[in-house]
C-alpha cells in the first residue's frame, strides 16, 4: 500500500498521508511521494482544489523518529532541504487552494504542513503540538513563521518552547485554524468545502493567495500597487466575465477556472 492515497473527484485532488500504523509520520518515502503529488495538482487543470488528509486516528506524527535513528536514514540536512522545505514551498505556491482537513493529532512537521495550507479545518477530536521542544528540536517546516502570524508572538512562543498539546477547538479560538466540525459529520463537510471551492474562481483565488503571501513582506504601497496588477489580470479572466453576467442575469454562475 502507498504512503500517499491519490484520487481527483468533483474538481478536488484528496491526498491522503497513508502510515496509520505510525500516526503518518513521515518517512523519506512519503515526503517523496506528496511533493510528486502536490506538482500534479499544480499541473492539472482539472485539479481545482487540494485536500489533504490523514488515514486513520492521526493526521501526521511529524519526522518519522525511527528514520532517524537509522544509520542509513536520511540526515538531517536532508530531511529539512529534501523533504520538509519543499513541501511547504509547494503548497504556498500551489495556484489553487489546498485545505488542510485534520483529522486526528498533527505534531511536529505534521502539525506545520497542516498549518501553511490556505485553509485549515480539524475534527473536534483533533490537536495540535509543537512537538520539537520535547525532542530538543526547533520548529520547522514553516512553524517558526507561519505560527506567530497565525496566533500572535506571544501564544506562539510559548506554544514552540513548551510543546503544549492544543485541542481542536482551542486552535479555533486562537485563530490556528478556521474552524472545527464534529467528528461524525467533519469528512463529509470538509469534502463538501473543498469541493465549494473547486467551483468557485480558480485563477482568482490562485491571485488572493498570491498577494496574501506577498502581504508579509511588502509595505502598503507596494500591496496596493500588487492588488491593481492582479486585479487587472482578474478582470481578464473568463469566470470574471461569467460572474457579472450572471449576476446581472439573476443566475448562479457557472466558473470554469479559467
Ligand atoms: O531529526 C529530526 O527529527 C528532524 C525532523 C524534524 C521534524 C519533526 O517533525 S520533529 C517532531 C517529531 N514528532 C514527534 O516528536 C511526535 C512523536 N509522537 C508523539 O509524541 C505521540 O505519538 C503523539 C502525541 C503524536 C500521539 O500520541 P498517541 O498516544 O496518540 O499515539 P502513540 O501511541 O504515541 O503512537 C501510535 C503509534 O505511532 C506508536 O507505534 P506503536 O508503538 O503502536 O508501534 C508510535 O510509536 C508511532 N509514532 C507516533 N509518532 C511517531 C511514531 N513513530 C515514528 N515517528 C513518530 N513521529
Amino acid at each position: 500500500m502507498s504512503s500517499i492515497l491519490f484520487k481527483i473527484e468533483n474538481g478536488v485532488a484528496h491526498i491522503t498521508l497513508n502510515r496509520p500504523d505510525k500516526l503518518n509520520a513521515f518517512n523519506r518515502d512519503m515526503a517523496i511521494l506528496l511533493q510528486a503529488r502536490l506538482d500534479e495538482c499544480a499541473s492539472l487543470h482539472e485539479v481545482r482544489c487540494v485536500y489533504l488528509t490523514g488515514s486513520g486516528k492521526g493526521f501526521s506524527a511529524g519526522q518519522d523518529l525511527a528514520e532517524v535513528t537509522d544509520p542509513e536514514g536520511p540526515t538531517m540536512s536532508q530531511i529539512l532541504s529534501d523533504h520538509y522545505n519543499p513541501i511547504v514551498r509547494k503548497i504556498r505556491n500551489m495556484p489553487k487552494p489546498v485545505i488542510a482537513a485534520v483529522n486526528g493529532v498533527a505534531a511536529g512537521a505534521g502539525a506545520n504542513i497542516a498549518l501553511c495550507c490556505d485553509i485549515v479545518v480539524a475534527a473536534s477530536s483533533a490537536s495540535f503540538i509543537q512537538a520539537f521542544s520535547r525532542i530538543g528540536l526547533i520548529p520547522d517546516s514553516g512553524g517558526t513563521y507561519f505560527l506567530p502570524r497565525l496566533i500572535g508572538w506571544q501564544k506562539a512562543s510559548a506554544l514552540a518552547m513548551l510543546g503544549d498539546k492544543v485541542g481542536a477547538e482551542e486552535a479555533e479560538k486562537l485563530g490556528m485554524i478556521y474552524k472545527v466540525f464534529a467528528d461524525d459529520i467533519f469528512s463529509k463537510e470538509t469534502i463538501l468545502l473543498a469541493e465549494k471551492l473547486s467551483s468557485m474562481p480558480t485563477r482568482s483565488l490562485a491571485m488572493t493567495k498570491h498577494a496574501l503571501n506577498y502581504s508579509f513582506t511588502q509595505n502598503l504601497e507596494e500591496q496596493l500597487a500588487m492588488e491593481d496588477k492582479l486585479q487587472q489580470e482578474a478582470a481578464l479572466t473568463y469566470d470574471y466575465r461569467e460572474g457579472v453576467e450572471a449576476f446581472i442575469q439573476k443566475r448562479n454562475p457557472v466558473f470554469k477556472g479559467e
